[in-house]
């Protein structure tokens, strides 16, 4: 039981034509009948109402507000939710009419924490609302999605199911153990327990790789100053990311702008022209462009004809150039043997002037894309959901050997314990530990 009635902004703070504060709690309707010196409206009914300071009667502002009945709400609690103008004295004088009233501010997921403890929510969808929130990108949102509408859930089910008939399997086996029907089912259980633990290891490869897809991937422009890095930089990124200069050695630092290519952030990492230099701050930015080329997922080398030699150079000392970047080519295009040169690399002309160079670079980044698969496995991007499925991983092999070694009762207990783990993967309960794990990465008013 949850005796407190808490309240929060559940639109960023700051001016905006509107903005939501939600109210859940048992004080909800009473609370909103003191500031509209009025009945609570209907449920679920959107209705006009001035809102009232408490302790004398200034006008805090009009807004519309709606209630809604713990039977019907979010949070499964009395709740409102009151949409009022987007000023930051507005919602300060609206937070401290709600204090006078008794309601305190909630904490960051406390909404969502009570729609789970009463049953609205399970851990699972939770946590897809809280990734939904959080989502930058289509691939983001797909897989936040996916939790919230119950995928896991439903693979859960399936896991589920099979352990339990393994387990049905193995006692029923236990009963005639002394006779060759039995061994024949044992080894059948065997078998079915093994695939089960393979199944979960699939699982847990295709988690690592959905990871990588939902995590931005890191595509790093290098290549001799010059050699139009920033200028390609601020054409995917649309905005002057970077200083452009024709003076080599412009750029120091690492600057990076996400860009997104179907659906997909990546981002791009514009770095120090790479040469010898006595400048003790351009040394550093060499320094710093040379560490990005050990943490990319793909490295773009740019060149162009008034920066072939320096080029030519930095490939002989072995600077990666699988992607090569003919820049400028609105100017010079580059010649036989300046390709024979470049060989083995494909290298692309482009230029910032005409689309080539966001066309090129959008070629390069759906190869790389294409790359890692498209399946989505719900299990990624949380750590706890991620240690669950390793444990019932290794439970369901420890259970299989156990078979394999005739220690039925041992094994009927691991399929019992991997089974319960599952069921923690979509929990409609946890520990508190668990919950603090999860709803710390919520955001005030969800
Ligand atoms: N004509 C033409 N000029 C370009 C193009 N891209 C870059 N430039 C010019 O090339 C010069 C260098 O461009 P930057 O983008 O600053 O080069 P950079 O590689 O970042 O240089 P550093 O920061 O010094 O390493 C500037 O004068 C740009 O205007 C292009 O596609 N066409
Ligand atoms: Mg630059």
């Amino acid at each position: 039981m949850t005796l407190d009635t808490v309240y929060a902004l559940a639109t960023p703070m700051g001016q905006s034509a509107l903005a939501v504060v939600r109210i859940s709690g048992p004080q909800t309707h009473g609370a909103i009948s003191q500031l509209t010196r009025r009945e609570p409206p209907a449920p679920r009914r959107a209705v006009l109402r001035r809102l009232l300071e408490p302790q004398n009667d200034a006008l805090i502002d009009e807004a519309v507000v709606t209630c809604f009945s713990g039977s019907s709400s979010y949070t499964g609690e009395d709740s409102a939710e009151i949409s009022i103008h987007g000023s930051v004295a507005v919602l300060n004088i609206l937070a401290e009419a709600l204090e006078d009233l008794g309601l305190r501010l909630a904490k960051p997921g406390e909404f969502s924490r009570r729609a789970l403890l009463n049953g609205r929510l399970d851990l699972a969808r939770a946590e897809g609302v809280a990734e939904l929130i959080a989502a930058e990108t289509e691939a983001q949102r797909k897989h936040a999605l996916s939790l919230l509408t119950g995928a896991l859930a439903d693979k859960v089910a399936v896991w589920r199911n099979e352990l339990v008939s393994v387990l049905a399997i193995l006692e029923s086996a236990i009963d005639f153990v002394d006779e060759d029907l039995g061994e024949h089912w044992i080894e059948h259980a065997g078998t079915r327990a093994d695939a089960f633990a393979k199944l979960l290891s699939d699982e847990e490869t295709q988690a690592d790789i959905t990871e990588d897809l939902l995590a931005p991937s890191r595509i790093v422009l290098v290549g001799p100053p010059n050699s139009g890095k920033s200028s390609l930089l601020n054409a995917l990124a649309q905005k002057d990311a970077a200083i452009v200069s024709d003076i080599p050695g412009t750029t120091r630092d690492v600057i990076s702008s996400r860009v997104v290519v179907d659906g997909v952030a990546i981002d791009v990492v514009d770095t120090a022209g790479l040469r010898e230099t006595s400048d003790s701050i351009e040394k550093i930015g060499v320094q710093r462009a040379q560490a990005e080329l050990k943490r990319a997922d793909l490295v773009i080398f740019l060149i162009s004809d008034d920066t072939f030699a320096e080029a030519a150079e930095l490939l002989k000392g072995g600077v990666p150039a699988s992607e090569v970047f003919w820049t400028k080519s609105d100017t010079v295009s580059p010649n036989p043997e300046q390709l024979a040169a470049l060989a083995p690399a494909s290298v692309r002309s482009v230029s910032v002037f005409d689309g080539s160079a966001r066309k090129a670079f959008r070629e390069v980044a759906r190869s790389l894309m294409q790359k890692r698969t498209t399946a989505i496995s719900p299990i990624a991007g949380s750590q706890r959901r991620k240690r669950l499925l390793s444990e019932a991983r290794e439970l369901s092999s420890s259970a299989a050997s156990l078979i394999k070694d005739n220690r039925i009762e041992l094994a009927v207990e691991d399929l019992r314990s991997a089974a319960n783990t599952l069921e923690a993967l979509v929990g409609e309960i946890g520990s508190e530990d668990v919950l603090d794990e999860v709803f710390s990465r919520f955001c005030i008013g969800k």
